[in-house]
């Protein structure tokens, strides 16, 4: 008998089932986010990583645990990917004590020490300038992390965002720029906001590589990223990549979509869902079955169930607690006073 060990892009049976179940739980994670702001259980802003799960879990599998990401608001996904527990996610959401920034940050400020996920921005290509500076940290310090940041098209247009790709360029910074182009910054369509159709003119605009993947495919994105970061690592070379996506629900959870048609929306979907073009191409090749797909969709679906139940059970910050975490006093000089 011929015992043979399939393997798809270089990843194993047992690689590829992890990388389909990241999706899932970022999936999952999601929708159960979205029903607990439907009923007034998260407050704030929710932008939900729906139909984007096949760019934060492809670039992630090309990370060491020690290299550093950096994101958007958008950024469950790249939490949840970077091993960020989700019950601590989803009771920040929540605004929970127990939630990764003790339910201070909520859902667009998601931040781990010990994950390497420094935020969660809210201020639109922000986090770009930042990972520059994480970048040239490792450079000056001798440390072989290498940074990723992901940013939407939005971001693109940006000063910050030049600013930040010519300094990684200038100073030969090992960081990868990964923009999730999802068609739409709010209700502005891409292809009314940008003078070319692609990033690559940028790229070169600033001498950096640069490659534009299917970000609806998760190899394809992985194997990008594998490049991108291996460049990072052994060259300390910036790369631009370009992941052409879509997200299947609004900007955020308040956003109706009048910009742009049901059809549109309902025809990616059903032609381009991450999960299901990721299961084809796994059966095509003879690797799992929809069996091995099941366990991890229950899998994946109980433990977004779990963070629900633990965030809804857990208590809201102490009013104590209020003016705790507001500024670093490395000196003592701040006197704060707690509230009577
Ligand atoms: C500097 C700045 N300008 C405007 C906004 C308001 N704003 C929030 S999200 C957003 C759209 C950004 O779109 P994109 O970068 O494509 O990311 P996506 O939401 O598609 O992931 C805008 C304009 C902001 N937060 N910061
Ligand atoms: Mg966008």
């Amino acid at each position: 008998m011929v015992i043979r060990d399939l393997t798809l892009a270089g990843l194993n049976k047992e690689q590829l089932l992890n990388l389909h179940y990241t999706m899932l739980l970022m999936r999952h994670f999601e929708e159960k986010a979205a029903e607990g702001y439907t009923l007034g259980k998260i407050g704030g802003f929710l932008h939900l990583y729906t139909g984007q799960e096949a760019v934060g879990s492809g670039v992630n599998l090309a990370l060491e645990p020690n290299d550093v990401v950096i994101s958007s608001y958008r950024e469950h996904g790249h939490a949840l990917a970077k091993g960020v527990d989700p019950n601590a996610l989803m009771a920040e959401l929540y605004g929970r004590a127990s939630g990764v920034s003790k339910g201070r940050g909520g859902s667009m400020h998601i931040f781990s020490k010990e994950h390497k996920l420094f935020g969660g921005y809210a201020i639109v290509a922000a986090q770009l300038p930042i990972a520059c500076g994480y970048a040239l940290s490792a450079k000056l310090l001798k440390e072989n992390f290498v940074t990723v940041v992901y940013f939407g098209d939005g971001a693109v247009d940006e000063g910050a965002f030049h600013e930040a790709l010519n300094l990684a360029t200038v100073w030969q910074l090992p960081v990868v720029f990964v923009c999730e182009n999802n068609l739409y910054s709010m209700g502005m369509a891409v292809e009314r906001a940008w003078a070319v159709s692609s990033l690559e003119p940028r790229a070169k605009a600033y001498a950096m590589d640069f490659e534009q993947v299917n970000g609806m495919n998760a190899l394809d994105v992985f194997q990008a990223a594998q490049k991108a970061v291996k460049r990072a690592r052994e060259t300390s070379r910036p790369t631009l990549i370009e992941a052409k996506t879509y997200r299947f629900r609004g900007h955020s959870m308040a956003d109706p979509t009048a910009y742009r048609s049901k059809e549109e929306a309902e025809q990616w979907r059903q032609t381009s869902d991450p999960i299901v073009l990721f299961e084809n191409a796994l059966r095509e090749a003879g690797i799992a079955n929809t069996e091995d797909f099941k366990k991890n969709d229950d899998r994946a679906l109980q433990i977004a169930a779990k963070a629900v139940e633990f965030a809804d059970s857990s208590p809201l910050p102490d009013l104590q607690s209020l003016t705790e975490d507001i500024m670093v006093d490395p000196t003592g000089a701040i006197a704060w006073r707690r509230p009577r």
